[in-house]
């Protein structure tokens, strides 16, 4: 384990585009706005959607699928995959939809004027009020519902570019920053479990659109299936968030959901671009290349 350098820091900072190192470095910048030209493919539904299976693709590709599987054919997408570390995000099609270069981004073509929508929690909030589904009707509940969708929006960057980044992904592995976020990561996931402990769902016996943005993030560190730290954050004493994790995990539209846009694991899991239900049966990564590892 290598320790980090003493640093004092410039009395302003400048972009040394080599040094910064670390994971995602070749994709980071100090400025915002389209690095090049780029028009990005359109397909025939009303809805558009440029994404990758993170977690927070995986959201959107999940409620959208739950909305099919709940017979809402306005609903059906066309999916279509941003390498981000290629770079498509900072294309200028893409960020017409999204100024902030970053997935998922969708365009709602069914609208008078075509609607961008960005952020997966207002993307997950603009479905849920199109289709009036997976968000409760009764106003005390809905706030339920939205304090935790918003709970998620706040919460993730610790876990993601706070403890995820430091414990995984940064060229030194400095004690000071995996504790603090390691610390918060601990406190997040107990107070999932806790609410867990009484509740079903995030909002009860209601499954919703806040369990549809928490799921992707905590199911994959309890599982082992982000940054390698399960052991590290003793992710299998969280009993009742386990339970939730297994349990969601299982809807047929989440296991759906997860292979959109995924252009790792399985072969089977991975559907690239996605135009049609059928193309779980037909255009996986194992049908598209059966011989390929
Ligand atoms: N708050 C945003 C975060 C989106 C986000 O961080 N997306 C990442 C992938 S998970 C991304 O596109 N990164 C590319 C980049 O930062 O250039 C949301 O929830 O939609």
């Amino acid at each position: 384990m290598t320790e980090a350098a003493e640093y004092t820091p410039p009395k302003v900072w400048k972009w040394e585009q080599d040094e910064n190192g670390g994971r995602f470095a070749s994709i980071n910048r100090p400025v915002s706005g389209a690095t090049h030209d780029k028009e990005l493919p359109v397909g025939k539904h009303p809805l558009q959607l440029y994404s990758l299976a993170t977690p927070n693709g995986v959201k959107v590709t999940i409620m959208l699928e739950e909305l099919l599987a709940l017979g809402h054919a306005g609903a059906e997408y066309d999916a279509y995959m941003i390498d981000i570390l290629e770079g498509d995000q900072f294309g200028s099609g893409f960020v017409e939809i999204n100024p902030n270069s970053k997935i998922p981004a969708l365009l709602d073509t069914s609208t008078f004027k075509p609607t961008s929508v960005f952020e997966s929690g207002s993307i997950l909030l603009y479905l849920a009020e199109k289709f009036k589904a997976f968000i409760p009707i009764d106003p005390a509940r809905r706030t339920e519902c939205l304090n935790w969708l918003f709970w998620q929006m706040g919460a993730a960057p610790y876990l993601g570019g706070g403890f995820g980044h430091f414990y995984a992904y940064a060229p030194v592995k400095i004690k000071y920053c995996i504790d603090r976020f390691a610390m918060e990561v601990k406190r997040q996931l107990d107070l999932l479990d806790k609410h867990l402990a009484d509740n079903e769902y995030m909002c009860g016996d209601e499954y919703t659109i806040a369990d549809i943005a928490i799921w992707p993030w905590y199911s994959v560190v309890l599982n082992n299936e982000a940054y390698e730290a399960a052991e590290f954050l003793d992710a299998a004493s969280y009993k009742h968030l386990q339970r939730w994790a297994k349990q969601i995990g299982q809807r047929d539209a989440v296991i759906r959901g997860r292979k959109v846009n995924r252009p790792f694991g399985p072969p089977e899991d991975q559907l690239h671009e996605r135009h049609d239900a059928s193309d779980f049966e037909t255009k996986t990564q194992d049908k598209l290349n059966p011989g390929a590892t």
